[in-house]
């Protein structure tokens, strides 16, 4: 067994985007491609050697394959253990929790998160820090700049590892531990929510299904649900992760989680639906016929927040990402919790947690949690809506938040995507947008008088760090909003990502349905922008 150092040359391109690098399948296959990578991550962080690291994927195709070459890495370059999931599996939140749980120095996860996966699909690494969270801006830079003048890296020349069995190996002088992915996680789960209270609720009937979409939540799921709750078995469903997610989109939406949908809005509905994506960070939430914006679950929660258990005494704050709509915002100010803005990515949610300015954070994008890891969970947020339904019995999901609108007033929410489109014109908008925002402020545009109109600039408030460029936003008198940015997550061309909310103070306004309610600021959204004109699409990809 020695240590091999290997001349390589930079690649251009792998720059971390809103989470991670992101590439076709096929790219990180080209020989030393995904070697550099990660050599550029050793030789930028300081003061790993000898200690511990966690690595883990969400199972999709190229995933073990990286495991194995990381391992070999990892030993070449001095760690001193690796705590692996068993299988090459850990969800992100997973990781998070387990890089906390055993003080590791920090972790790798590959995952491309709801990215399609497969030979001809999506690959992705990421690494978090000591703290479990997404590694910051200035972190993932300096990674960048490394790759840009790499000339070599280090490798254990060995066989590869087997990591479907718990065991303990060694590894040159490092130790390789093989873990079960899911222990740790479901322990801290226990100490969070109501488990006596959750299994009561299914012994007497409570019915739910919950869709893993063939991706890394389905042996947690199948864990705590039908494991420590006693759920009825096949209450979770596509519940085997599999390398492609049986050809699907692992992306809990309206429409990409059509399965469950269908489940949850037929006449026999369960009172219940939840689903999960590629690595098991995002949820979407359902009602018997109903939908929970990711916004409104994040206000929901946290005007609940002491219903349950862990949060009992109370929660210091929230903070959501810019484009996520303000319903948070309505909760803080009433109950008097601190209220943050950030950039989009969970990166940026680091810093609040553990200075301990905000508990739980949110995104549009389906991502919610809280301050036990430092990542988005998906099952954590499952876990707090029926937390909060066992604290509420007799009431429906949709009482529930339309009780939570009649007090607080509802912000109608939606995203349009338009993915793939060329990216000369989407930066050619993006620039045509900066220009107009200029002299909007004053202006009247359609019946909506302008408040302010601005590419948003985020300051950290704990370590004083600037991210500028962070989105386009026209925000009206009525604290309606138009929002636009391009994705840092896509492997495609550019997608443009357009944000509209509109806010309805009153119980009267409240019952339509969301496209009509925001027909007008759709209309004037894709106009300001020329969408159309500048990207040949007369209507968007996806619209959640
Ligand atoms: C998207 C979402 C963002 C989320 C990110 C990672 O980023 O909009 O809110 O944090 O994905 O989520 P972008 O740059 O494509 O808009 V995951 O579950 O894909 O790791
Ligand atoms: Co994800």
């Amino acid at each position: 067994m020695s240590i091999r150092t290997v001349a390589t040359t930079p690649f251009e391109g792998q720059k971390p985007g809103t989470s991670g690098l992101r590439k076709k399948v096929k790219v990180f296959q080209q020989e030393h491609y995904l070697e550099n990578f990660i050599q550029a991550w050793f030789d930028t962080l300081e003061g790993f050697k000898g200690q511990t690291l966690v690595v883990g994927g969400d199972g999709r195709y190229y995933n073990r394959q990286a495991v194995q070459c990381i391992l070999k890495m990892a030993a070449a370059n001095g760690v001193g253990r690796v705590l692996v999931g068993q299988g090459a599996i850990l969800s992100t939140p997973a990781a998070s929790c387990v890089i906390r749980k055993h003080h590791a120095f920090g972790g790798f996860i590959l995952s491309a998160s709801h990215n399609p996966g497969g030979p001809d699909e999506d690959f992705g690494i990421k690494y978090n820090i000591t703290n479990g969270g997404p590694a910051p801006e200035k972190v993932t830079e300096a990674v960048f700049a490394r790759t840009e003048i790499i000339d070599s890296y280090k490798i254990l020349e060995v066989e590869d590892q087997d990591l479907d069995h718990v065991a303990s190996h060694r590894l040159g002088d490092m130790t390789v531990e093989v873990i079960d992915p899911v222990e740790d996680y479901a322990e801290l789960m226990e100490q969070l929510f109501d488990f006596p209270a959750l299994k009561n609720m299914f012994a007497n009937g409570f019915r739910m299904s919950f869709d893993a979409m063939n991706a890394v939540t389905g042996p947690y799921a199948t864990e705590i649900l039908e494991g420590r709750l006693g759920a009825p078995r096949g209450t979770v469903i596509n519940g085997v992760p599999l390398e492609d997610f049986g050809g699907g989109h692992p992306d809990p939406n309206l429409k990409h989680a059509h399965e469950l949908v269908d489940i949850l809005f037929a006449d026999d509905a369960p009172d219940f639906g939840a689903a999960s994506d590629g690595d098991g960070d995002r949820n979407m939430v359902l009602g018997n016929n109903f939908f929970v914006t990711p916004s409104d679950s994040l206000a929901v929660l946290a005007a609940n927040a002491t219903l349950i258990p862990g949060y009992k005494d109370g929660i210091a704050g929230v903070a959501r990402s810019m484009p996520t709509s303000a319903a948070a915002d309505r909760v803080a100010a009433e109950l008097g919790l601190n209220c943050y803005e950030t950039p989009t990515g969970w990166k940026f949610f680091g810093n609040l947690l553990d200075a301990g300015k905000a508990t739980f954070c949110g995104e549009e994008s389906f991502g919610t949690s809280s301050d036990h890891v430092r990542e988005k969970d998906g099952l954590w947020a499952v876990l707090a809506w029926m937390n909060v339904l066992a604290a509420r019995p007799g009431e429906s999901v949709a009482q529930i938040v339309q009780g939570h609108w009649e007090k607080f007033g509802r912000n109608y929410y939606s995203r349009h995507d338009y993915e793939a489109i060329d990216l000369t014109a989407a930066n050619g908008l993006m620039e045509h947008l900066r220009a107009k925002i200029a002299g909007l402020a004053g202006q009247t545009l359609g019946i909506h008088p302008v408040a302010a109109a601005d590419d948003f600039t985020y300051i950290d408030p704990v370590d004083g760090s600037v991210s500028a460029q962070q989105g386009i936003r026209i925000i009206f008198e009525d604290g309606s909003r138009i929002v636009y940015r391009l994705s840092g997550t896509g492997t495609e061309g550019a997608t443009l990502r357009v944000y509209i909310e509109r806010y309805a103070a009153h119980q009267a306004d409240q019952a339509l349905d969301t496209q009509e309610a925001l027909a007008d600021l759709i209309q004037l959204a894709e106009d300001m922008a020329e969408i159309e004109a500048r990207t040949g699409r007369a209507e968007p990809t996806v619209i959640t």
